[in-house]
């Protein structure tokens, strides 16, 4: 057999196992996949540099199937190379990632082939994918982190890293917002190690696309910067390795390739329908659709003689290849540059380099106090000289959430400048997500900042940073009311609410600078779950610690701040972030008047959730019923820490436009309101 055949013989297998499996499991999309196989057949087959035997190399090219539904493909594909599955302590395990059986079990409990590509779950996928839009987005991140990373670790005669990114999305993609924005940063970043494919194939599932997307989305990907190939036939695989060939050679900007291509292509009745794109194709359909590829009509699940080893003479081969002169460079690496390489090795553990916390601040206590951004801002200055790795910004607010780096060398990243550590998202919340997300797949530490407000922009993006175990970090300002004269447009309610019920995802609330700080140390150790800062923009009173408990009890999630004379309290006031100090006030005040009040600050429910029982009690006792929680934000869920028998002190309206002192007033957020709460719960009113 040529060359050719086998080629083509490849390509049938991944449209035919694809079938197969969404006719298994009677539901799937099995149009895209035969339409793509021979693109993915030529990326991974012909271009790649990828060795299936160790799927985490870490100078490997990197796959991104955004258009997630077609998820067949990257089963097929993985299975067919052979790619290994490893473990969360990047282990070996020694066997396939995709066996023919998870193939046979698509979409079933615990089958490694899922429903979408997930990353975790799935040794090979390097981004979870689903919700449309998110995996092109997440690749700008993916290209930013390997132009960092080449500018920082390649030295003269070792070019450590120089991998590509190659990124497959559909009409969906493209219609949303969020890779419109990713595609203009990239464009403005120069990119040029980022290549997406359209599949232009006309259809999404209410039909032709002449009813909803009409623009010139080549024009569109050429105004952002991009250098925009053109395909005609996306069976055709020499084209498709040649346009992949101009990709890499291309500098200075990204690379999009339109191909034109058929949705459910070889099958009679269901190809350039939309019916191809959600529906398994039935018994006979499939008959037909076998017979125009000249596969066995009633064979299923079908590998031919020769398909692996096509897949080892190309992909396998080369990777190895690829990977083995760079682990001989890397060990010539190591003997030269025994510093860097360490920060490599523990990049790709998610491990802290050794004095990561050194210089962290510790503020005095002070009445007039530090806001919560402008302690973050000095901590992230610190860490950030401490963890070469630490880098990010913000969406067009960095001044006012005071993200910037501003020590000598810290630099920003530009096209020019791919070493610079701060980065300017622009007004682009949702793509800064997924472009946190993206750098923390390359195992940088990647944070985005913008008004806690705006989190919403970001949050399908941080939903998925939470879904694949990244510890992206977000830091979000103006939590509360605090910046009061922008009014309810900028005033979040809802959204602390909305970010704890993500699982998975740290949310934390500091009470003073203090806090800030400890805050800090407690996400910088995870390796695994992102973290939300909500940080105050007005200045919060920094507590005497020698009066209070220490601030290191934040890494409890909540503790026991203040506390009635021997312990033994009658009440307990729980408060986060800018109602700490309303909360000590008030019980500065019962104290005096002779009321047994504790004083909880609770930072973070999840981390305080995840506390053994033993030490929850201890901190709010079973006992004590009455228990008052304070928060400028939506009450709901604050139930589960204060009981039937208590109350809560939080939002249930937008907020208003004017000054914080008034808008505090107006929304009962005043040691008067909390002590009047206490009292009547106590029945002393
Ligand atoms: C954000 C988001 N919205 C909606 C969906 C549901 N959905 C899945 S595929 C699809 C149509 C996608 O069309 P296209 O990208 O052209 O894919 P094709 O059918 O051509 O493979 C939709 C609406 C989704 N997965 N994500
Ligand atoms: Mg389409």
């Amino acid at each position: 057999m040529t060359n050719d055949t086998m080629g083509q013989l490849a390509v049938n297998t991944i449209r035919t196992l694809s079938i197969d499996a969404v006719q298994a499991a009677k539901s799937g999309h099995p149009g895209t996949p035969m339409a793509l196989a021979p693109l993915v057949y030529t990326i991974w087959n012909r271009a790649m540099n990828f060795d299936p035997q160790d799927p985490i190399w870490p100078n490997r090219d990197r796959f991104v199937l955004s258009n997630g539904h077609a998820s067949m493909l990257l089963w097929s594909i993985l299975h067919l190379t052979r790619t290994q599955a490893v473990d969360a302590d990047y282990e070996n395990l020694g066997h396939p990632s995709v066996s023919l059986d998870d193939i046979r079990r698509f979409r079933q409990l615990d089958s490694r082939a899922p429903g979408h590509p997930e990353y975790r779950w799935v040794s090979g996928v390097e981004t979870t994918t689903g919700p449309l839009g998110q995996g092109v987005a997440t690749s700008v991140g993916m290209a930013i982190a390997r132009k960092w990373l080449a500018n920082r670790y390649n030295k003269p005669g070792f070019t450590m890293f120089d991998y590509n990114i190659y990124a497959v999305c559909g009409d969906g993609c493209l219609m949303e917002g969020v890779a419109s924005e990713a595609a203009s940063f990239a464009g403005h970043l120069g990119l040029d190690n980022l290549c997406w494919i359209w599949d232009n194939n006309h259809i999404t599932i209410e039909g032709d696309t002449n009813i909803t997307f009409t623009e010139d989305v080549a024009a569109r990907f050429l105004s952002y910067g991009w250098n925009v190939l053109r395909v005609g036939d996306a069976n055709d695989v020499d084209r498709i390795e040649h346009a992949l060939g101009v990709f890499r050679k291309t500098t200075g900007r990204p690379t999009f390739i339109v191909l034109d291509s058929h949705i459910g292509y070889g099958s009679p009745n269901r190809q350039d329908t939309p019916a191809a794109h959600g529906e398994p194709l039935g018994p006979e359909e499939v008959k037909l659709t076998k017979r125009v590829y000249g596969w066995p009509e009633d064979a299923q699940f079908l590998v031919p003689d020769g398909v692996y080893d096509h897949f080892a003479a190309g992909i396998g081969r080369r990777g190895a290849a690829a990977r083995g002169s760079w682990t001989e460079l890397f060990a010539a690496y190591r003997a030269k540059y025994p510093e860097l390489a360490t920060e490599i090795d523990q990049m790709q553990r998610r491990e802290l380099p050794a004095g990561w916390d050194r210089n962290l601040p510790s503020f005095p206590a002070d009445s007039k106090g530090v806001a919560g951004r402008d302690a973050s801002g000095k901590v992230l200055n610190v860490l950030a000289q401490n963890i070469p790795w630490l880098l990010g910004g913000s969406a067009d607010l960095g001044p006012s959430n005071k993200t910037a780096l501003t020590y000598e060398g810290a630099g920003s990243f530009q096209a020019g400048t791919p070493g610079g550590k701060n980065l300017h998202y622009g007004i682009r919340e949702h793509a800064m997500g997924a472009v946190v997300n993206g750098l923390s797949l390359s195992k940088l530490r990647g944070y985005g900042s913008t008004f806690f407000i705006f989190s919403d922009y970001a949050r399908p993006a941080i939903r998925l940073s939470a879904l694949m175990e990244l510890p992206a970090i977000y830091v979000f300002t103006h939590e509360a009311m605090g910046d009061g004269e922008d009014g309810p447009t900028h005033q979040p309610v809802e959204h602390l609410a909305s970010l704890r019920a993500i699982p998975g995802l740290v949310t934390l609330r500091p009470g003073d600078a203090n806090e800030v700080v400890e805050a800090y140390r407690y996400v910088m150790q995870l390796r695994h779950e992102p973290a939300v800062l909500a940080l105050s923009r007005q200045p919060l009173p920094t507590l005497d610690r020698t009066k209070y408990a220490p601030a290191a009890g934040v890494a409890k999630g909540a503790y026991v701040l203040a506390d009635a004379p021997g312990g033994s309290p009658d009440v307990i006031l729980i408060a986060t972030g800018s109602e700490l100090c309303l909360a000590v006030d008030a019980h500065e005040q019962l104290i005096q008047e002779g009321i047994r009040s504790r004083v909880v600050s609770m930072p973070s429910w999840d981390i305080f959730d995840h506390q053994p029982r033993e030490y929850r009690d201890s901190v709010l006792p079973p006992g004590v019923k009455a228990r008052v929680a304070i928060e400028q934000a939506s009450t709901l869920g604050w139930e589960r820490y204060v009981g039937d028998g208590g109350r809560v002190i939080g939002m249930k309206t937008f907020g208003a436009s004017a000054p914080l002192k008034e808008l505090q007033k107006r929304f009962g957020f005043e040691p008067g309101r909390v002590v009047a709460a206490v009292k009547e719960l106590l029945g002393k009113s």
